[in-house]
């Protein structure tokens, strides 16, 4: 019996390497979802907003240094110092549609040469989304697009590696979407994928936690 109580917001995460369309993507899924009359939001990790956030900042635009392991940890604290608020908005029945989360955490930091269990603990607790979609690009066609930025990983080779750890990290439950698509075929399939999740979610499939 589904409790009216249950019912809830999804929590749907966008992953994929830098300039595969995650961004675009996030803002049209969020537009489809508003017009259709649903509360929703989009977040991204890292949110640069908190003290954890400007510290991350500064370093991604290599204005500061630090240990591996540090920045790691940084990351991690950026999302637990969300944790509290994306539990209250999904169960006041708000989706969330965010922009990389800990996956993101593993996959960039394991591509350093970081041991990938010791990378994955301190996401443990976190909240597990209900969706994963990984946008699905070669790193040699992202950096065809209009070239990357000049923040610290925007680098074909490192790149490469990062692709290789989402390839670890990824499991049957993650759909894999052909993001060298036109942009508006990736959004329909994305769209479809989408509403499929928030149903259930309003339904009241259950939270859970990572990494179980
Ligand atoms: P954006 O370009 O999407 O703002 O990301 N990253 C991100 C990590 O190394 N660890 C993490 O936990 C997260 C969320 C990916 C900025 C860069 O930060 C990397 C790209």
């Amino acid at each position: 019996i589904n409790k009216e109580s249950d019912s809830r917001g999804a929590l749907i995460v966008l992953e994929g390497l830098d300039r595969c369309g995650k961004t675009t993507q996030c803002s049209r899924l969020l537009s489809h979802l508003e017009e259709l009359g649903h509360s929703v939001e989009s977040w991204r990790f890292p949110d640069r907003n908190t003290g954890v956030g400007q510290m991350i900042s500064s370093y991604l635009a290599n204005k500061s240094h630090l240990d591996d392991h540090a920045i790691h940890l940084l990351f991690s604290a950026n999302r637990w110092e969300k944790r509290s608020l994306m539990e209250s908005k999904l169960r006041s029945k708000t989706t969330l549609i965010v922009d990389r989360y800990s996956f993101s955490g593993v996959a960039f930091s394991s591509a350093k040469g970081l041991d990938l269990e010791w990378c994955k603990a301190p996401e443990k607790g976190l909240l597990a989304p209900d969706l994963v979609l990984y946008l699905d690009i070669s790193p040699e066609k992202a950096a065809e697009r209009g070239g990357y930025g000049d923040e610290r990983y925007e680098q074909l080779e490192f790149q490469k590696k990062v692709a290789q750890s989402y390839r670890t990290l990824c499991d049957s439950t993650w759909k894999i979407i052909d993001a060298t698509r036109p942009v508006e075929d990736v959004e329909k399939q994305l769209k479809q994928i989408v509403m499929e999740c928030v149903l259930t979610c309003q339904k009241g499939k259950p939270l859970s936690q990572l990494w179980e």
